[in-house]
């Protein structure tokens, strides 16, 4: 009867420290992320990993297989990360829809200015085209992004509408459903 109680005693005892440690942290979420083209949704090429912190949203990326540098990096308003006719061509990812833009203010100004919501911090992607570097998104909370999605675009992001439009990252490269 002595042992039962202290074997109950360490499995609570360890049951409490995985869920207050963060290492299962309870309300972290983890995306698969598969690049994509006008044909539709291609090869998965990792996860990245939202969690909430005491600074806002971390995203921890642990992707393969992009091109080297800066990305356009957004929460796009749908969790569909097909692709869809726009007029009379095929469009990568463009179920997704734009910018996640709870408050309709219709600008693109980044993760720290007051546009979009969905405006995340550009995603650094190394020589060997892996991407492992978390970004830090103050404004937004895993909640926020569920039922929505993550998008990587093929170009850089200025966090400005000018000289191009949503930071001039052009087309979708990636993209995954935030479940
Ligand atoms: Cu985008
Ligand atoms: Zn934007």
């Amino acid at each position: 009867m002595r042992t039962m109680f202290l074997v109950l005693s360490i499995l609570l005892f360890v049951v409490s420290i995985l869920l207050f440690s963060g290492v299962v942290f309870a309300g972290d979420v983890t995306i698969k992320v598969s690049l994509v083209n006008d044909q539709g949704v291609g090869k998965e090429i990792g996860t990245i990993m939202a969690s909430d912190s005491k600074y806002g949203l971390m995203l921890t990326p642990q992707l393969s297989d992009l091109t080297p540098g800066l990305h356009g990096f957004h929460v796009h308003d749908k969790p569909d990360c097909s692709h869809a006719m726009k007029e009379g061509r095929a469009v990568a990812a463009l179920a997704a829809g734009g910018h996640y833009d709870p408050a309709n203010t219709g600008k693109h100004e980044g993760p720290y200015g007051n546009g979009h919501l969905g405006d995340l911090p550009a995603l650094y992607v190394s020589g060997d085209g892996k991407a492992t570097l978390p970004v830090l998104a103050p404004r937004l909370k895993v909640a926020d992004i569920k039922g929505r999605s993550l998008m990587i675009h093929a170009g850089g992001d200025n966090y400005s509408d000018s000289p191009a439009g949503l930071g001039g990252g052009g087309a979708r490269s990636a993209c995954g459903l935030v479940k």
